[in-house]
């Protein structure tokens, strides 16, 4: 099995961390980080994914890509896991909103980051960037209020939503993209989770 992504990629990470957790054995082949591709990178992601995005995961004649799908098929794949991982496949329904608001959250950073790397005259303020802003900001007064009165399904044991959870704060940490150390439970979650195996053996690099 092959997992094409970035050392840097929020999406990316999160799923390198649930094939760590489910210890599913694969190949990780690095791509730069958007705009750092190489030529022959960019076209390796093309030829396995029509949206031209990491991640992307090949097992044989099955190529799987957005982050979300890719973690259900390892679940799948996986059938059982280890104790210590909180693997319920399919994922109920309240786990699935929380997943969709973190990612919603991570693109809101993530496009506007794009974006501005891509072409350094853009403004990343104002109109649909100001929405981009206000979706992560309410994204993480509800992500907080869900790990107060969701334990269960957020935030009590590691698993997927967690994992994507870590990623997303790490990133936008690293990337000043948005600052969420005024949020309690966030930063109390974050302190619990930050030493975890998976999370450390997929961290963001110093140097990236
Ligand atoms: N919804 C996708 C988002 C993936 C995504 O945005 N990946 C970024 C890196 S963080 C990317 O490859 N962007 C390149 C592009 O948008 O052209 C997923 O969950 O996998």
């Amino acid at each position: 099995m092959k997992l094409y992504g970035s050392v840097t990629s929020p999406f990316v990470r999160s799923v390198r961390i649930v094939a760590n957790e489910l210890r599913v054995e694969h190949e990780f082949i690095e791509i730069g980080p958007f705009g750092k591709e190489t030529p022959e990178q960019r076209s390796l992601l093309k030829e396995h994914n029509p949206l031209i995005r990491v991640p992307v995961l090949v097992d044989n004649d099955q190529v799987v890509f957005e982050s979300r799908i890719i973690c259900n098929y390892l679940l799948e794949r996986a059938g059982s896991c280890p104790a210590s991982f909180r693997a319920q496949y399919p994922l109920s329904f309240p786990e699935e909103n929380i997943i969709s608001t973190i990612q919603g959250a991570i693109e809101s950073c993530t496009i506007p980051f794009m974006i501005t790397r891509s072409d350094a005259d853009i403004k990343a303020e104002g109109g649909y960037f100001e929405r981009f802003r206000q979706r992560t900001q309410a994204s993480f007064d509800w992500l907080n209020k869900q790990l107060a009165v969701r334990p269960s399904y957020f935030g009590n044991k590691f698993g997927v939503s967690e994992a994507f959870m870590i990623a997303a704060l790490e990133w936008m940490q690293k990337r000043q993209a948005f600052d969420w150390s005024e949020y309690e439970k966030i930063v109390d979650f974050h302190h619990r989770f930050l030493d975890r195996e998976s999370v450390v053996k997929t961290r963001i690099p110093e140097t990236v």
